[in-house]
């Protein structure tokens, strides 16, 4: 389990110190704003994990550079909101980022039970899975070759939702076991992260959590 956590923390490069304390406040506040208010914040709730999934303690700094790789690098809650990033943060928004050059795909289930992935990226209820890496499987991926991104933008239902993640295929290289690093931000506050390595073709039901 160390092992893991320090391999995990090594390749996605956690460079992460003290914030600033007012910084943040004003961060997160912003982030909020934009990503909408509600007399009665989502809250996430019980969280049940894959066997073999991880927790990630992850420290931020305010004055970091958000980078598309599944973190909130700068501590406001938003996850790759940067300009470079191919998605935007959501009310509901799930980001996953791997370390080869694999084929990783992420669905994401709201509590109606519709699924959205790179098969079906949009659902009528504002679900969607607004970019898929495909690895090395094409040519020049740019900054999001490695990341997938799922989102409802507002007015997310409450209920039980689900994540799965797919090995999907190692493309030109040897993809070989691949880890996954998930975040999920809700309401423009990181509800966690999570590791999890998954071997050529594997599909793992990593996460279900509840939003009261
Ligand atoms: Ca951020
Ligand atoms: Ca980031």
């Amino acid at each position: 389990m160390l092992r893991s956590l320090l391999v995990a923390l090594a390749l996605f490069s956690l460079a992460c110190t003290g914030a600033s304390a007012s910084a943040t406040v004003s961060a997160r506040a912003t982030a909020r704003a934009e990503i909408g208010t509600r007399a009665a914040p989502l809250r996430f709730a019980d969280a049940t994990l894959a066997e073999g999934a991880a927790p990630l303690e992850v420290a931020c700094d305010a004055n970091a550079t958000e980078l598309c790789n599944a973190l909130d690098d700068d501590c406001d809650g938003r996850l790759d909101e940067d300009a470079s990033c191919p998605y935007a943060p959501g009310e509901v928004h799930v980001v996953v980022a791997w370390n080869s050059d694999a084929d990783l795909d992420l669905y994401l289930t709201e509590p109606s039970g519709t699924t959205a992935s790179f098969q079906s990226p949009s659902a009528a209820s504002g679900l969607e899975v607004q970019h898929a890496g495909r690895g090395a499987c094409v040519e020049d991926g740019g900054p999001g070759a490695r990341t997938e991104s799922a989102r409802i933008a507002r007015d997310a239902p409450r209920g039980t939702y689900a994540l799965t993640l797919h090995y999907l295929m190692e493309c030109d290289s040897h993809g070989g076991p691949t880890t996954a690093l998930v975040t999920v931000s809700i309401g423009g506050t990181i509800a966690g992260t999570w590791t999890y390595t998954l071997t050529p073709n594997e599909r793992v039901d990593l996460l279900r959590f509840d939003l009261d």
